[in-house]
């Protein structure tokens, strides 16, 4: 399954342009609040440092993408309306549309670091508005549409089900979130971090369900903050404000520095490899002077102080820090690190850290192969590897099946 990463926060807070600025996509942006209703989607990429540079091979990417050394892997960009307080209460849009980033692995929550929208995203003045309210506000909104869907009109005739039909409480409530892309794994961890595992659901008060759904969306879909138009003047000071008052990861990022960078790479006007700090202007290119004093701008008031622009970094550490994905490669021929048609390193998986080898043969390879799976060699070392082995970071792995009868 190719990883999801929603984009949510409060109307104009720049969600479509964050997702326009990844995918080279053309959604409507607007200063407007509710410019967007019905979700956006793009395929965006999540850069790491390839294998073929260590090899010192040339590869043939076939599902990704390598650019100078840089292994570029497709994941899904979701982005949807703007959240308002209160939108479970029906404000605004309401929360209902939220049910479309079910299917998210993690939330990248677009905060307008300048402070100059109010919380339904209408313009005000410059740092009028405190981003740590917003982070607070769309976390809470975010928990409450958990709880509607896990509580839904029927919690009770829910839970005395359980009872009379002696069901395992891990197992009910896995059903009836089926299709949310949560494990067992994390029921059991939310029912525990909440204090509830010996506390029947049936019994369950209207605080103990909220403190389910709380701690199940904290660990199934977590949120990233992303201090979104960091170039606009009152950012800086508000982003340092922040960061006192908020103690998880803030990436500073300007979606609209990105979105010009991509955009002027695509006209060859420059050369810009997203995640970078610079860009070569093309010199055979025409370029209007106010073009070249544009891209000094961002080159000096983002790229430099802020180490780039923060769209990739926002993409690699929601996918690499916070859901914990490593690269494999699969390959057939261990010599030449290719596949059986020579393209060399074909294809790289985003796997969970602690996936075995034997579910990465199941999920990303064939669920057929897996049945004749036998072993795997590890590329590198030549070793023979068992369906038990823990994958790691950067493998290059051999699937050998049985010969079929
Ligand atoms: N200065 C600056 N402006 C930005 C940035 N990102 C977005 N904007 C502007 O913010 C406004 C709103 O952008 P959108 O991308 O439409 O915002 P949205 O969050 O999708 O808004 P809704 O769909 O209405 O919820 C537009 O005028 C964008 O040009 C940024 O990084 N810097
Ligand atoms: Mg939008």
């Amino acid at each position: 399954m190719t990883l999801v990463i929603g984009i949510v926060g409060k109307p104009s807070s720049g969600k479509t342009t964050f997702l326009n600025a990844s995918c080279l996509t053309s959604a409507k942006v607007s200063e407007l609040p509710f410019t967007t209703i019905d979700p956006n989607k793009g395929v965006a990429y999540i850069k790491s440092n390839c294998v073929c540079k260590a090899l010192n091979v040339k590869d043939n990417p076939r599902n990704s993408i390598c650019i100078d050394g840089f292994r570029f892997i497709p994941i899904n960009l979701l982005d949807v309306a703007g959240l308002v307080p209160d939108a479970h209460k029906g404000k605004g849009l309401g929360n209902k549309f939220l049910n479309d980033l079910i299917k998210a692995d993690v939330l990248l929550h677009i905060v307008d670091i300048s402070g100059s929208l109010d919380k339904s995203g209408n313009i005000i003045a410059m740092g009028k508005n405190d981003p740590y309210e917003d982070i607070l506000f769309l976390e809470n909104e975010i928990n409450l549409w958990f709880k509607d869907i896990i509580e839904r009109e029927d919690w009770s005739k829910f839970t005395k089900g359980i009872l009379t039909e002696k069901r395992k409480v891990v197992d009910a409530l896995y059903d009836r979130i089926s299709g949310m892309k949560i494990n067992k794994k994390q029921i059991i961890l939310s029912l525990k971090n909440s204090n509830l595992d010996s506390k029947n659901p049936s019994a369950w008060s209207d605080q103990d369900i909220l403190t389910f759904s709380k701690t199940l969306r904290e660990i199934s879909k977590p949120i990233l903050i992303i201090a979104n138009k960091i170039d606009k003047e009152s950012s800086e000071d508000n982003f340092e404000e922040l960061k006192k008052k908020y103690n998880g990861p803030i990436i500073p990022c300007s979606a609209l520095a990105e979105h010009f960078l991509r955009q002027f790479h695509e006209r060859k006007i420059i050369n810009y490899i997203p995640g970078t700090t610079d860009f070569k202007i093309n010199e055979q290119q025409k370029i209007e002077k106010n073009e070249l004093d544009m891209l000094k701008k961002i080159k000096e008031k983002i790229l430099l102080p802020y180490n780039g622009t923060g769209i990739q970094k926002a993409l690699n550490y929601a996918s690499f820090d916070i859901t914990n994905h490593i690269c494999v490669y699969p390959v057939s021929d261990i010599n030449a690190y290719s596949d059986n048609r020579g393209n060399v390193l074909p294809d790289v998986f985003l796997v969970e850290k602690g996936t075995l080898l034997r579910d990465f043969v199941r999920d990303k390879i064939h669920s057929e192969l897996a049945e004749n799976f036998m072993f795997g060699i590890d590329a590198k070392t030549k070793k023979r590897l068992g369906e038990n082995y823990e994958l790691k970071h950067k493998d290059i792995i051999k699937i050998t099946t049985a010969k079929k009868k």
